[in-house]
């Protein structure tokens, strides 16, 4: 059952909004923001996909070059050695390649319904080869030392989980990979457990399991070790090809709160909620069996990638309502809220 209060004013924000970054560029996708507070403020740091404006018959992209400058590659749709039938990723001679280039760009607001271009912080692009097609889907752990970053970097050689340390986004400690290819979907607990930091994962296995949720722990949140698979994919179920943490999980009365996406073999991309112990997060103690919010909204149907709503960024806007902001179609920004206590009363334990 769909338990989403959807934002009247959806979407907040469309690619139309914003000016591209990159010279010669138009914004082809806005996705999947991480979200934190400072100084009375809603920041999002969106995922900006941008490429050239597209000529007829042909599809070009920018990724950055070893001198790590802007550099557009373009292949012929018609060529025989090209696999254009996924939007978001194409194949030309067995190699794969991102079909628009992503870079984290921050935005903020008063009131969570108009958000424009952050003045007091620079947008964040990839940097080194292991981000020379981008970075994407940022989470954010507001912590009591400071801001921890982590994204999903994408190169010709892997996509895997990096992570920036920051106090102020002035400075930033760029840390690097923390968990190897392939993996994404990294979201740091916001508290230590015991004396332990923990994050939830997504590895993706090939030959035995397949794309689960993790979970690890870590004394310093560089350095993560003893790996425990705590979810997995449910057959016949709308979680039934992939699943992946969303942002940092809620601390409740009954556990961790986690909201999570599912997708099934269509790509179509739910969201789904679950409980871990709270001092023993590594035991889901219930979860979703329907999915708390699905894509029904016209503009979550229909678009870049259509039949997707996802979501990694999130704050609690007072002792009940969680304030969620996601991507819609991997296109457009939106946001909505939930009642807690009513996520919780869905969960099957
Ligand atoms: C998948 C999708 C894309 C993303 C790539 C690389 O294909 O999630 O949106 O760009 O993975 O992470």
């Amino acid at each position: 059952m769909d338990i989403a209060k959807r934002s009247p004013h959806n979407p907040l924000l469309r690619p139309s909004d914003l000016k591209a970054c990159i010279p010669g560029m138009e914004i082809t996708c806005l996705l999947n923001p991480g979200v934190f507070r400072r100084n009375g403020k809603t920041y999002l740091l969106l995922r900006v996909a941008e490429r050239p404006v597209q000529k007829e018959g042909k599809i070009s992209f920018p990724i950055y070059n070893k001198e790590g400058k802007i550099e557009v590659l373009c292949f012929d749709k018609e060529d025989p050695q090209l696999d254009a039938s996924d939007p978001r990723v194409i194949c030309y001679k067995g190699q794969n390649y991102l079909t628009t280039l992503s870079y984290l760009r921050p935005v903020c607001s008063n009131d969570d319904i108009n958000f424009t271009d952050a003045e007091d912080i620079e947008p964040i692009f990839g940097e080194g080869f292991q981000e020379s097609f981008g970075i994407e889907d940022c989470r954010v752990a507001s912590m009591e030392d400071g801001f921890f970053l982590t994204f999903t970097e994408v190169s010709p050689v892997a996509v895997g989980v990096g992570l920036i340390r920051t106090k102020d986004f002035k400075t930033l400690d760029r840390v690097g990979m923390i968990f190897p290819p392939h993996n994404k979907d990294c979201a740091i607990f916001e508290e230590k457990i015991g004396d332990k930091y923990y994050a939830l994962h997504r590895p993706s296995s090939v030959e035995l399991g397949g794309n689960y949720i993790w979970i690890a722990e870590s004394p310093d949140r560089v350095h993560w070790g003893k790996h425990v698979c705590i979810a997995t994919t449910r057959p016949g179920m709308w979680d039934s090809a992939r699943i992946g943490a969303g942002a940092a999980p809620i601390r409740t009365g009954e556990g961790w709160l986690e909201i999570y996406h599912g997708a099934n073999e269509k790509n179509r991309y739910c969201l789904g909620a679950m409980l871990l112990d709270l001092n023993d997060p590594a035991k889901v103690l219930a979860r979703s069996v329907e999915p708390i919010m699905e894509p029904i909204a016209d503009y979550e149907k229909t678009g870049f990638f259509g039949n997707v709503v996802f979501t990694n960024g999130h704050y609690m806007k007072d002792e009940d309502t969680l304030q969620i902001f996601y991507g819609a179609s991997d296109e457009v920004i939106c946001s909505a809220q939930f009642s807690i206590k009513e996520i919780l009363s869905t969960l099957k334990k």
